[in-house]
């Protein structure tokens, strides 16, 4: 293994940002541990990471975490409080001056969506409003994906769970988490997906630049929970976007600004198609009904969008 100004020979030689492998039983194309790494790479090691219960939990066995700074375990509800107890922690220890300003960590909370959007979603609402200073990495692979994907409130309409079989699939609609972070006024919120590393990158260095709550929201195919091949994980999370399912945006000073926008949509059945979870929609016979009623919400979303210079 190489990369641009070292050959790489043992774990010693890799850049200090680097997340370590594990050889944990992950599974092979997971896109939430693809947009882990790719984020891990530029916050680094002086960071402590938060993690609430879920797949990235797996990461580490303990003593053992591929994450080179500080890791913290914690219940599902709890990663927010977690870190406003570090976060105040590092303070009453720069205060004392037992720290110095270099040994200063910054405080990253990671949890799936079932944390995210539902269990944990009063915690992280009490950041907010406190105006905890660290950055809240959502991976949203719409299930509850370590316990065998049970619908969360970032389930999409009509995808089959293992708690939704019925022929139309999930009744409920995905929770806006966008737009309830958003309402907090929070320094900032972002969606990103790890298929479009560039625009990860952009959002992960401004959101390191900026201090008080800030919020990442990745949506992170799951080849074991969506149930397709994992090697079309990058597919799935391009299509996410060129058929607008899934808008990249950020919100900051009040602002959400579209940063990349899919002028020419793919119709979202090219999306859905590709994965068993709305296998449903398409056999033993199309449901036109459900699928129309899927591509008219996502188009009501983008009349809405005013068009804008990216
Ligand atoms: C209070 C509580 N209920 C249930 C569980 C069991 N549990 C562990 S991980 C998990 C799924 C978490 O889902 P999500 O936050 O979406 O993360 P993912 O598993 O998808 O990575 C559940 C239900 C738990 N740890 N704590
Ligand atoms: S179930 Fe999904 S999110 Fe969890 S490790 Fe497997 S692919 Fe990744
Ligand atoms: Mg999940």
């Amino acid at each position: 293994m190489t990369d641009k100004n070292h050959t790489i020979h043992s774990i010693k030689d890799l850049p200090s940002t680097h997340l370590l492998g594990t050889g944990t039983p992950m599974c092979a194309g997971c896109g939430a541990l693809d947009a882990v790494h790719q984020i891990y790479d530029i916050l680094g090691k002086k960071t402590v990471f938060v993690n609430a219960a879920g797949c990235m939990t797996l990461l580490s066995v303990y003593p053992f975490t591929p994450f080179r700074g500080s890791w913290l375990y914690t219940a599902m509800a709890s990663a927010p409080a977690g870190a406003q107890g570090v976060r105040d922690a590092l303070d009453i220890l720069l205060q004392q001056k037992r720290i110095d300003q270099d040994e200063d960590l910054e405080v990253i909370v990671l949890t799936g969506d079932g944390a995210a959007y539902g269990m944990g979603l009063s915690a992280t609402s009490g950041t907010m409003e406190r105006k905890l200073d660290y950055i809240y990495i959502c991976y949203d692979n719409e299930g509850y994906g370590n316990t065998g994907q049970q619908y969360s409130g970032a389930t999409p309409h009509a995808a089959r769970t293992s708690t939704s079989q019925g022929v139309s699939g999930f009744a409920g609609y995905k929770k806006n988490l966008f737009d309830i972070w958003a309402a907090h006024k929070p320094a900032y919120v972002a969606t990103v997906i790890g298929a479009d590393p560039l625009d990860l990158a952009k959002k992960i260095e401004k959101a390191r630049s900026i201090e008080g709550p800030r919020m990442i929201l990745v949506l992170s195919p799951c080849p074991t929970g969506w149930d397709y091949d994992p090697r079309e994980t990058v597919n799935i999370g391009q299509l996410a976007v060129k058929t607008g399912v899934w808008p990249l945006k950020e919100y900051v000073d009040g602002e959400v600004v579209h940063t990349r926008i899919p002028r020419q949509r793919a119709p979202v059945e090219e999306y859905l198609k590709l994965q068993g979870r709305f296998a449903h929609l398409f056999k033993p016979q199309r449901n036109e009904a459900l699928l129309a009623e899927i591509q008219a919400k996502v188009d009501a979303y983008w009349e809405k969008v005013p068009i804008q210079g990216k």
